[in-house]
């Protein structure tokens, strides 16, 4: 494990990756965040098979090669945890204290499901695809992590990786086979795929219905939406909150996503959001990816400083000012939770 990584829990590993390494486009697969619910189990290769079952009109066993034959697509693809931003939240909620780090962009290669699901023959009452990894439970929950999503978004956008910024899926990122809902929260995105199942509605259990969920304290947890989008957001990945200027130029950087939305503008405050200045885009511009921003702030007056970004979408969408708080603190895309205080001399 490398040691520049901030370990949330070690038994599951859970670790989110330093401002500092958020800077680059790709995020390397050392740095890239690690997010798990169990235990991981090494693979042998020649004994993994992926099964498709359910609702097909031909049940289907792969193996590794029969995945690697396929067409193959490799796209930039941002991914974030459904808590990443957590600890940033006024009012505290439990989960893992992600900070910023709860996302990394990096380069997959895999295949469509699509073109796996076409092999299988999905039947007509088919809703759902459901995800299961050959992770063991570890901790409270005591079930396996299965998730499903809707079959539409399973067929449209979703792809099962083997690769990984150019390497084979690292084992920590669910080796040889995870699948990825482009845009949507990691917890739609399982890893160490062993079995897709089709059903005629979404899955049941503990990772569907007790958690993943947004619902208020005292509220039953499946009156919440699932969470699926990544939300709309920008963060500042330097400076960080803390840091002392001295008068003059000083760049601001930092990376806005939003799902399956593309991100069209950053603007940037320095006034409690008064007025806002637009950042300018560096590097790439992908669907589903990251898109890095800067801002030149010239700074003339010694003071304290707030700095605030806000990200705008394609659908004409900002990012909201304050987060919408819920029980298990998902989605924390408020501009003022992710606003940066600095100290200018
Ligand atoms: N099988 C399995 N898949 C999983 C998980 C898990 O615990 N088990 N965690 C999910 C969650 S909550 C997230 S945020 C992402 C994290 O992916 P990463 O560790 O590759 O960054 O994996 C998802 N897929
Ligand atoms: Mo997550």
């Amino acid at each position: 494990m490398n040691d520049t990584m901030k370990i949330l829990s070690e038994k599951p590993l859970n670790a989110e990756t330093p401002a500092t390494h958020l800077q680059s486009w790709i995020t390397s697969n050392a740095l890239f965040f690690k997010r798990n619910q169990g235990q991981i189990m090494p693979v042998v290769i020649e004994d993994w098979r992926i099964s498709i079952q359910g609702l097909v009109k031909r049940p289907l066993t792969l193996r590794y090669s029969d995945i690697l034959s396929l067409p193959k697509v490799e796209m930039p693809v941002t991914l974030e945890c459904s808590g990443n931003g957590r600890s940033l939240l006024t009012e505290k909620a439990s989960g893992n204290p992600w900070t910023i780090g709860g996302v990394g962009n990096a380069v997959w290669g895999g295949v469509r499901l699509a073109d796996v699901l076409a092999m299988a023959e999905v039947e007509d009452k088919a809703m759902h695809a459901a995800f299961e990894g050959l992770d063991q439970p570890v901790g409270s929950a005591g079930v396996k992590f299965i998730r499903s999503i809707p079959l539409v978004k399973a067929l449209d956008s979703t792809i099962l990786a083997f690769e990984m910024n150019g390497e084979p899926l690292p084992l920590e990122h669910g080796y040889p086979l995870r699948a990825l809902a482009l845009g949507w929260t990691g917890a739609n995105c399982v890893k160490w795929l062993n079995k897709i199942t089709i059903l005629d509605k979404p899955f049941a259990g503990f990772f569907m219905d007790k958690v993943y969920r947004v619902f208020q304290k005292g509220e039953d947890s499946t009156s919440g939406q699932v969470v699926t989008i990544i939300p709309l957001k920008s963060i500042i990945t330097s400076p960080e909150t803390g840091t002392t200027f001295s008068k003059g130029d000083h760049m601001v950087r930092g990376a806005a996503y939003g799902g399956e939305e593309d991100i069209t503008d950053v603007e940037v405050s320095l006034d409690d959001g008064g007025t806002w200045h637009a950042a300018t885009f560096v590097g790439p511009h992908e669907r589903y990816a990251w898109r890095r921003w800067e801002y030149l702030w010239h700074v003339s007056k010694p003071g304290h400083y707030v700095i605030m970004a806000r990200a705008w979408d394609s659908r004409g969408r900002v990012q909201p000012m304050s987060a919408n708080w819920n029980f298990l603190g998902y989605g924390n895309n408020g501009v003022l939770e992710h606003a940066v205080s600095i100290l200018v001399r």
